[in-house]
């Protein structure tokens, strides 16, 4: 399939997605959300991947939402046709492990996107932020939400309210990051670790992404409960005995994902 506002890179069993909007430094638009739609459908779809790596620029992972498209919108307008929720959060939905892959600008809807992944590497270079006080909106694609699960009421309201930014280290010491590396060795790094995720057994994999997901849904009885009966389910797959038998038998385990 050709995309207008992606680029799709399919290498062994990790599908690299790549916002391309350069012009724009990547902001958001209908096209560009409805094309991630897509093309993340299509990468769940595929047997052949374990593991989906979103990137954007070395300038910028998205600078938010298309400012041009959205300022003239009405209250009717976002209602209707459900702004947000209609096609900007197939990521939420995704069971295959994504891992957002982020240098330069990660702003409004920008860093949003990046918090819906399963994680974010960040370069060292890059900068996260929730501006859309500034522009007399609140961050709602998840902003009030997400940011202040990673990084805790007092610095998801400093950075929610003043719109400030946060550089790379401060948001791996808040938590909002993975880790952060250098710059050049983002996208490295990063296809090195969804590459890893990859080789291992997906449905273990989808299985521990369920559970974590749990954790913030669920009381801690609830979350274990969800979590016993996952490690249950994991001992009927072929998976298990391989591993499990490659570990005894002192070499490499060869996954079949079943
Ligand atoms: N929308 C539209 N155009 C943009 C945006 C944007 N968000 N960001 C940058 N651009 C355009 C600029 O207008 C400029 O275009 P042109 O060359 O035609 O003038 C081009 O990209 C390059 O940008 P700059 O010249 O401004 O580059 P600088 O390096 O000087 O500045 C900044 C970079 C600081 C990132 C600056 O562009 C900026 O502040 N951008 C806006 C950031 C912002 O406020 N983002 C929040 C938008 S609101 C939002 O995201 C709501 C979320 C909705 C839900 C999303 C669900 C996932």
């Amino acid at each position: 399939m050709n995309y207008n506002y992606l680029q799709l890179e399919i290498r062994g069993r990790v599908g690299m997605l790549a916002l391309h909007r350069p012009q724009k430094l990547n902001a958001l638009c209908d096209g560009m959300m409805d094309e991630l739609t897509l093309a993340l459908d299509q990468l769940e779809a595929d047997e052949g991947i374990g593991c989906i790596l979103l990137t954007g620029s070395a300038r910028a992972f998205a600078a938010g939402a298309d400012i041009d498209q959205i300022q003239s919108q009405g209250y009717m307008d976002a209602y209707k046709k459900d702004f947000v929720t209609h096609n900007w959060e197939r990521i939420r939905s995704c069971r295959k492990p994504v891992i957002a892959a982020v240098a330069g600008y990660a702003f409004g809807g920008g860093c949003e996107l990046a918090m819906m992944c399963d994680f974010i590497i960040a370069a060292d270079n890059a900068q996260f932020a929730q501006p859309e006080v500034m522009l007399g909106v609140l961050p709602g694609a998840g902003g009030t939400q997400r940011l202040t699960r990673a990084v805790g009421k007092a610095k998801a309201m400093e950075l929610c309210l003043t719109g400030r930014r946060m550089d790379a280290r401060e948001a791996e010491a808040a938590g909002l990051v993975a880790r952060v590396v250098p710059a050049a060795l983002l996208l490295e790094d990063a296809f090195a670790t969804a590459e890893k995720i990859a080789t291992f057994s997906l449905p273990v994999v989808m299985m521990i992404k369920e559970c974590v997901n749990r954790a913030f849904e669920s009381s801690l009885n609830e979350g274990l409960l969800f979590e016993r009966r996952m490690f249950h389910a994991s001992f009927g797959l072929e998976d298990q005995k391989e591993g499990m038998s490659a570990f005894l038998e002192k070499r490499s385990a060869v996954f079949k994902h079943r």
